[in-house]
């Protein structure tokens, strides 16, 4: 099974600041972690900062016939059509994750446009959340 760990905006700052909101590890601590406790699955990691980045990742994924992604879009769940057009539009199966618990912090984090076409959410257990996801796909 080959599962694609996307990342958007900012994750690339975890483990420098905000560890009280995000935790205390680096993204490269996460990959670690994934790589760790699944070393069965090939697992492919990508973090960008930008929106059409990501979306071409998603367009990647699905050409490489992926069989799930893991994604946190970081603020972009709030804001990017684009990235749920793309989902919907590839027809990948993605599981959105996310460190915090959107729904306890500030109203305009509570809509995410991308929830509809994602088969489920993960939110608010922090890093475990991915490999949450993870295991979700490992078990059909
Ligand atoms: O809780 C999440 O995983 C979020 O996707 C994180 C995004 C935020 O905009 C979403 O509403 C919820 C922000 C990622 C910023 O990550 C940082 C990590 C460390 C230091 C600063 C920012």
């Amino acid at each position: 099974m080959h599962l694609l760990i996307l990342n958007g905006p900012n994750l690339n700052l975890l483990g420098t600041r905000e560890p009280e909101v995000y935790g205390a590890g680096s993204l490269a601590d996460l990959e670690r972690d994934l790589r760790n406790a699944f070393p069965g699955l090939t697992l492919s990691f990508f973090q960008s900062n930008h929106e059409g980045a990501l979306v071409d990742r998603l367009h990647a994924a699905h050409d490489e016939g992926l069989d799930g992604v893991v994604f946190n879009p970081g603020a972009y769940t709030h804001t990017s059509v684009a990235l749920r057009d793309a989902i919907a539009g590839t027809g990948l199966r993605v599981v959105e994750v996310h460190l915090s618990n959107v729904q306890a912090r500030e109203p305009f984090r509570h809509l995410s446009l991308v929830a509809p076409v994602c088969v489920g959410t993960i939110a608010g257990l922090g890093r475990r959340g991915y490999g949450l996801a993870v295991r979700y796909f490992v078990e059909g």
